[in-house]
């Protein structure tokens, strides 16, 4: 089924959607046979959230857009899950926040950074980082450490959705204030970072965009003060008691 074929009506509609964007992106050559896994796994946890944008995540992704444009040079990394599901918004988030996109993979080959650069730039994209590699994130092996030199590895503040736990801790290493987007509370990767976006990336990302336009003419002291007030043991801690607590709300006919 290809995804204009599927029933609007459907009532795992947003769930089909996103599954055949990644397996779309796998035939593509952007997303890599893992990232289907990831995908289910991020599933489970949404489904357990109630497939909603709880109100943490919402401050979250509001305190993401406060800390993105009080950046000197905020990064925007993009992995093959990230380009498959939500290339467009991505691209629209770097522009509100005037951050740059950088391909960053887990499962590293120069083919598919070209092929994710490509990608986005066919959703309009100008410039897209990552191809030069000429940086490192120090601490991790030479494939998953490779960076841009004047993109992740200058950068102060970095959205990594969907990031692996190691490569979390490392930026963190280096300094830099990160943003991270997972489903799973209880991951390695929003438990290091500064700001954790509990939440869909498919949600979280034009969230995070409109909290930036919103918030485009607000001053340093405004947008300092919004970062300073969030707390991301809260947001974790809400997300881990919408999980335990909620009830099976959605409905799921299949
Ligand atoms: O394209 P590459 O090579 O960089 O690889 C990307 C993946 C995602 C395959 C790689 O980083 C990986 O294997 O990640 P993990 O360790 O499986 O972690 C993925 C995390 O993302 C898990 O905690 C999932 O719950 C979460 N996740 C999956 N889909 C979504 C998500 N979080 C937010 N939105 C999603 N749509």
């Amino acid at each position: 089924m290809t995804e204009t074929a599927i029933p609007e009506d459907h009532p795992r509609y947003a769930s089909l959607v996103t599954r055949h964007r990644i397996e779309a992106g796998v035939e593509k050559g952007i997303t890599s046979k893992q990232g289907l896994i990831a995908q289910g796994r991020g599933e489970a946890f949404d489904y357990l959230l109630g497939e909603r944008t709880l109100p943490s995540a919402d401050a979250a992704a509001r305190a993401a857009a406060a800390a993105l444009l009080a950046a000197d040079h905020p990064v925007v990394s993009v992995n093959g899950n990230v380009a498959a599901l939500a290339p467009a918004e991505t691209v629209e988030l770097a522009e509100a926040v005037g951050a740059d996109l950088e391909v960053n993979l887990f499962n590293h080959t120069d083919e598919r950074v070209r092929r994710i650069a490509d990608h986005l730039r066919e959703h309009g994209a100008d410039e897209v980082k990552g191809l030069a590699g000429d940086g490192e994130i120090p601490g991790l092996d030479h494939a998953r450490g490779t960076v841009d030199a004047d993109g992740i590895e200058a950068a102060d503040v970095v959205v990594v959705p969907l990031e692996d736990g190691d490569r979390a801790a490392a930026l963190d290493a280096m300094g830099k204030t990160e943003i991270v987007i997972d489903l799973n509370p209880g991951s390695r990767s929003p438990r290091t970072a500064d700001i954790p976006i509990i939440d869909n990336l498919v949600r979280a990302v034009p969230n995070a965009t409109a909290h930036a336009r919103d918030l485009a003419d607000a001053g340093t002291a405004e947008l300092d003060a919004i970062v300073a007030d969030f707390d991301a043991d809260d947001a974790l801690a809400a997300a881990e008691a919408a999980i335990r607590e909620g009830s099976f709300a959605v409905d799921d006919p299949e």
